[in-house]
C-alpha cells in the first residue's frame, strides 16, 4: 500500500513539474508572438531568432508608418567616399535631416568572383563593417546581387541567356555552386555578438524587365523558379545560413504584366516587393506606383505575408517637392514596411538629396511627416 501511495505521489509530482514547465513555454512563446503578430510562416523553419525579430519589427514598423531606405547610405555620397571619414558614419541623407536612414541597403554584386570590392567599388570588408554597425543601431539591411552573367563572364545587364546554364544539370552549375558558396561565406563573416546579422536578401530583382540576364525573354518563368528555389536550398540548406529573410521584386507592371508569372512559391518568398522608378514623368509614376503598391498589397494580404517597396527614386530628383507631393501622398496609407531610394553616385545619377540640393528642404518636410520612419524612430524589437 505504501509504495503504491508513494508511486502515485512521484507520478503526481512529475506530472506538476511537466505542465509547469508546459505553462512557462507557452508563455514565453506568447510574449513573443501575439494575438496581432502571430507566428509567421518563413521560408526558413530554422530561421535565427535575429532573423526572427527583424520579421516582427518589419511587421511593427509598418503598423506604425514606413522605413525610409537608401542604397549606400554610409559607403558615399555626393562629393565624398567613406574613405574620406574613416571615424564616423557619414550620410547625406543624416547631413540633411539630423538621423540616419531606417534601412540600409547593399549590393553584393563581384563577391561570386571573389572579388574584394563590389561592382560600385564599395569594399567588401567595408560593406561587412557598415553592416554589423548599422544593425547594431537597430537598422534593417536588405541586399541585392547584380551578379555577373556566368555564361559569357559580362556582368548582370549582359542579357544573353544564362539561367539554363546554372539550373539543374546545367553547363555552369558548378560554377554557380562555388558562386553561392563566396556568397554564404560572406555572410558568414557578418556577425554581431557571436550571431549572424539578420538580412532581407532580394536577389534576381526586376525580373519582368528584359534588362538583366535572369529577366523576361532571357530565361523562361520555370527557369526562374527554379534559379530562385535552388538558391534558395543552397544558403539555407547547404550552408545552412538561417539569417536571411527572402523578397521577391519584381519592376514596374506593364498592363499585361502578370506580378505572380515568376514567383518562386510561397515557401521560398517571405516578402513580397516592387521596384518603380520615376522616369522624369511623375504623373506616369503615381498612377502606376498606385496600381502596383495596392496589388501587392492585397496578394501579401492574402498570402499573410509583409510587402515592401524595394527600390525607386528619380534621378537628380528634378520635379519640385517630389518627396512631399509626388511620393508620400502614394506611400502613406499603402501599408508597405519601407521604400528604398537608390545611391548618391554622382549629381548626374543620385536618388537622394544632399547638402546644398535643392529638394532639401522638401526633404526635411517629408522627414516631418508622421510616417517616415527614420533609423531613431523604428519600433525596438527585443526577443521576448
Ligand atoms: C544601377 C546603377 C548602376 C549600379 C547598379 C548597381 O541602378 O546605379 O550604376 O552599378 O545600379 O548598384
Amino acid at each position: 500500500m505504501i509504495t503504491k501511495l508513494k508511486v502515485f505521489n512521484k507520478i503526481y509530482s512529475i506530472t506538476k513539474v511537466f505542465f509547469f514547465l508546459i505553462l512557462i513555454s507557452l508563455s514565453s512563446c506568447n510574449s513573443f508572438y501575439n494575438s496581432v503578430y502571430q507566428k509567421p510562416k518563413l521560408v526558413d523553419k530554422k530561421v535565427s531568432e535575429n532573423a526572427k525579430i527583424l520579421h516582427k519589427k518589419l511587421f511593427y514598423t509598418a503598423k506604425k508608418g514606413i522605413a525610409i531606405g537608401h542604397q549606400d547610405a554610409t559607403s558615399y555620397g555626393i562629393g565624398w567616399n567613406e574613405k574620406d571619414f574613416p571615424n564616423i558614419m557619414k550620410s547625406d541623407v543624416e547631413d540633411i535631416v539630423g538621423d540616419l536612414p531606417a534601412v540600409f541597403g547593399f549590393d553584393i554584386g563581384r563577391i561570386e568572383l571573389g572579388r574584394k570590392e563590389n561592382l560600385d567599388t564599395v569594399s567588401f570588408a567595408f560593406m561587412r563593417k557598415t553592416m554589423i554597425e548599422a544593425h547594431k543601431k537597430g537598422a534593417i539591411i536588405t541586399v541585392s546581387w547584380h551578379l555577373d552573367n556566368p555564361t559569357t563572364g559580362g556582368d548582370s545587364w549582359d542579357n544573353t541567356p544564362a539561367v539554363k546554364d546554372i539550373i539543374g544539370e546545367g553547363i555552369h552549375k558548378k560554377k554557380y555552386e562555388l558562386w553561392l558558396k563566396r556568397v554564404a561565406d560572406f555572410f558568414k563573416t557578418v556577425k554581431y555578438e557571436g550571431k549572424l546579422v539578420p538580412i532581407i536578401f532580394r536577389p534576381f530583382h526586376e525580373m519582368n524587365g528584359k534588362w538583366f540576364w535572369w529577366g523576361e525573354g532571357n530565361c523562361t518563368s520555370e527557369e526562374y523558379v527554379q534559379l530562385w528555389q535552388e538558391t534558395v536550398h543552397a544558403l539555407r540548406d547547404e550552408h545552412k545560413l538561417h539569417n536571411l529573410i527572402y523578397a521577391y521584386s519584381p519592376n514596374k507592371l506593364n498592363p499585361s504584366d502578370n506580378y505572380m508569372k515568376y514567383y518562386p512559391g510561397d515557401d521560398y518568398v517571405d516578402i513580397l516587393g516592387i521596384d518603380v522608378y520615376d522616369f522624369k514623368n511623375s504623373e506616369e509614376y503615381v498612377s502606376s506606383l498606385k496600381s502596383s503598391l495596392a496589388l501587392i498589397k492585397q496578394i501579401a494580404t492574402e498570402k499573410n505575408k509583409l510587402f515592401a517597396f524595394t527600390e525607386t527614386g528619380l534621378e537628380t530628383i528634378s520635379t519640385e517637392n517630389w518627396y512631399t507631393e509626388v511620393v508620400y501622398p502614394v506611400i502613406e496609407n499603402s501599408g508597405i514596411a519601407w521604400v528604398l531610394f537608390w545611391r548618391n553616385y554622382k549629381t548626374t545619377h543620385h536618388y537622394m538629396p544632399f547638402k546644398g540640393h535643392k529638394s532639401e528642404e522638401d526633404f526635411l518636410e517629408f522627414k516631418s511627416f508622421s510616417k517616415t520612419l527614420f533609423l531613431k524612430d523604428l519600433p525596438n524589437i527585443t526577443k521576448d
